[in-house]
């Protein structure tokens, strides 16, 4: 029985975000607004279908995908490039490579306790955020 991500969630830390966004090349503007907000999460898994919406006062992100099939991923309000993407299993995480004009970008989920991790990476900046259930 692999591990449920199912859930509302809500951000309660936020490590290195400026640094991440600015190897995304996010305007000086819209960190200082980005670096304000509190998302949430909501993350409904159905067997390998994912869909994760982020959501806050100021932009909404919504992703979805299948473990193991690489698709398109337009990053639209975020730095709005483009991506090869592909999530997989490993054990109980789940890591995604974002191929494209940046190095080593991509992400990782992974629960501890209850609460939901991420580490957000790009280039050389890694962003670690925490969630808990809402
Ligand atoms: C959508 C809420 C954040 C909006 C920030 C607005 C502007 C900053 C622009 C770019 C910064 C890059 C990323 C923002 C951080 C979080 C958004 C979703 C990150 C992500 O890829 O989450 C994955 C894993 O949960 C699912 O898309």
């Amino acid at each position: 029985m692999p591990v449920d991500f199912s859930g509302t969630w809500n951000l309660v830390s936020n490590d290195n975000f400026e640094g991440y966004m600015t190897a995304l090349g996010i305007d000086f503007a819209t960190r200082k607004i980005a670096k304000m907000l509190k998302p949430q999460k909501v993350i409904k898994q159905d067997g390998d279908s994912f869909s994760i919406h982020t959501t806050s006062t100021f932009r909404d992100y919504m992703l979805q995908f299948k473990i193991g099939e690489e698709f398109e991923e337009d990053n639209k309000g975020l730095d709005n490039r483009k991506c090869k993407s592909l999530v997989t299993w490993d054990n109980d995480k789940l890591i995604c490579v974002q191929a494209g004009e940046k190095k080593n970008r991509g992400w990782t989920h992974w629960l501890e306790g209850d609460d939901l991790h991420l580490e957000l990476r790009c280039e050389n900046q890694v962003c670690k955020q925490v969630f808990k259930r809402a």
